[in-house]
């Protein structure tokens, strides 16, 4: 059956990878799925076929037959379910393995896109230079303990599971700030992460889109 994602038209980003079909591509990529792309302006997203497919009008959205998602866990989740290489056979391993996505989207991920809109959309607001320390320190709080955890293992929980391709793709957001640096364990598993083929495809597919120059 023929999977069919959406993805911006023509990411914020300029196809740094950070938009989040990347990681519903890199999911895909990893357990050999091809799938076809529907590109969406800002304008689509709010219109009423495309909230028929997402209720907050946004992207990626995930169709595979009469099948419609949204929200990259559920998408990433039900492509680890059907198909063999995101996660483990063992039951305790896999319950694991879904534990550590759902760190990276409830626990890791929030202070990161707070980050990212202080210093972004409200970067020219009074209260910003303030605040700024306060959010830094709600990004570490996760981060040092993570880092802990992860020490000099290559992946979170033995071999590589959508919960590393999660948490690498949350981490990604946090280059820009610098903050990443300052977990060094961190930094390379990231980089672990955008090393394999499959996230290179990923990238390479988005890029594609994004760099191409404005039409009309
Ligand atoms: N919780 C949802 C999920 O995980 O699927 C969040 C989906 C989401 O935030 N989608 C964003 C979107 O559609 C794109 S990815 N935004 C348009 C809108 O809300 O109107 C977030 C994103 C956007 C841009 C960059 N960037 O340019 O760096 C990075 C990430």
């Amino acid at each position: 059956m023929t999977i069919t994602i959406t993805a911006f038209e023509r990411s914020p980003d300029g196809g740094k990878g950070l938009a989040r079909d990347t990681r519903v591509r890199w999911a895909l990529e990893e357990v050999g799925q091809p799938y076809d792309v529907r590109l969406v302006s800002f304008r689509a997203m709010k219109e009423p076929a495309h909230l028929a497919l997402h209720p907050f009008g946004q992207i990626p959205t995930y169709e595979e037959g009469d099948l419609v998602l949204f929200e990259t866990g559920s998408i990433v989740f039900h492509i680890a379910e059907r198909h063999v290489g995101l996660l483990p056979n063992d039951i305790n391993a896999r319950a694991r393995a879904i534990t550590w996505m759902f760190a990276a989207l409830s626990t890791v991920e929030p202070p990161i896109l707070e980050l990212g809109s202080a210093r972004i959309q409200e970067g020219d607001k009074p209260w910003t230079k303030e605040r700024l320390p306060l959010i830094q320190d709600r990004v570490r709080a996760p981060l040092g303990k993570l880092s802990h955890r992860l020490g000099d293992d290559e992946w979170l929980d033995g071999a590589f599971s959508a919960g590393d391709l999660m948490m690498v793709s949350v981490l990604l957001r946090l280059r820009s700030s610098g903050m990443l640096d300052e977990y060094p364990n961190l930094a390379t598993y990231v980089a672990r992460g955008e090393a394999r083929p499959a996230y290179k495809r990923a990238f390479a597919a988005q890029l594609a889109i994004n760099s191409k120059p404005p039409t009309g």
